[in-house]
């Protein structure tokens, strides 16, 4: 049986290079030196290379997220987003990512578990947190792009910038939630809690026999967030593109495409998507 061990789980911390610092020294003082990173280390923020760079020098384990995959795209001129978000990064950086890993998949206290961005098949298949259980379920299943044909019994993700657990039957989904760009699609004034409950890194501890094929140790899943300072990060706000749009994710905590997502209305007006 493997040794009880702790890895920690970041994903999406979109350029935001203060929320990355506050997220790799909160898992130092732990004394974790296990990390895996689930994707989209770039788009968004300013600080992409010096992201990437602390990304691929700490992490042991860095699967690929829609943003690696839409900045080695051929450059569109039309697409602003994607222009930006390329000229921050050299041939080099942008090689590295390109050969990312789709996924990994390991046992821990006996469970099989794959990780990945957004699913299991694709990076831009999402599956939301306010999805139908139907749709959910796609999660624990292999693809062509999986390593393994099995299915999961745990499936940990990011992507939705939302930390989930969820328990189907005996399967276990699990949402590592987002270091630099934490976001609802959901707001509603009416019914919200303050912003700082949004707006701070988030990120996963798992402890659990890694490599344990059997049950019988325990496993545990640590949901962590730690305030880092946002005003810091929006320093460089002159230089970015959209930037009332990042200053609302990065402070307010609301995802800029809520209005182009069929499920991102009101809480308390289901009838009037906005
Ligand atoms: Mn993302």
């Amino acid at each position: 049986m493997g040794d009880v061990e702790r890895i920690a789980v970041i994903s999406d911390i979109h350029g935001n290079l203060e929320a990355l610092t506050t997220c790799l020294a909160d898992i130092r003082r732990r004394g974790i030196t296990r990390i895996f990173c689930l994707g989209d280390i770039v788009g968004k923020g300013i600080h992409a290379k010096e992201c990437v760079d602390l990304v691929l020098e700490n992490c042991e384990v860095v699967v690929t997220g829609n943003l690696e995959v839409f900045v080695n795209e051929p450059t569109n001129p039309n697409d602003e987003r994607q222009v930006f978000f390329t000229s921050q990064l050299d041939k080099e950086r942008l090689d590295k990512l390109a050969a990312l890993d789709f996924c990994y998949e390991m046992y821990i206290s006996g469970s099989f578990v794959r990780m990945f961005h957004a699913s299991p098949h694709g990076v831009r298949d999402r599956i939301s947190e306010i999805g139908r259980q139907g749709d959910m379920l796609r999660a624990f299943l292999p693809s062509d792009k999986t390593i393994s044909r099995k299915n999961a019994d745990i499936a940990i993700y990011g992507d939705i910038h939302v930390q989930l657990m969820r328990k189907f039957h005996n399967k276990t989904l699990i949402n590592c939630g987002s270091v630099g760009c934490a976001t609802d699609v959901i707001r509603d004034e009416n019914f919200d809690s303050d912003d700082m409950e949004t707006t701070q890194v988030f990120y996963l501890i798992i402890e659990g026999a890694v490599g344990a094929t059997e049950y019988g140790a325990p496993l545990e899943f640590n949901f962590v967030r730690i305030p880092y300072d946002i005003d810091k990060e929006l320093e460089g706000l002159d230089r970015i593109i959209e930037p009332e749009s990042y200053y609302n994710e990065l402070k307010k905590g609301q995802y800029r495409d809520a209005h182009r997502l069929k499920d991102g209305y009101n809480i308390t007006d289901q009838n009037n998507p906005a």
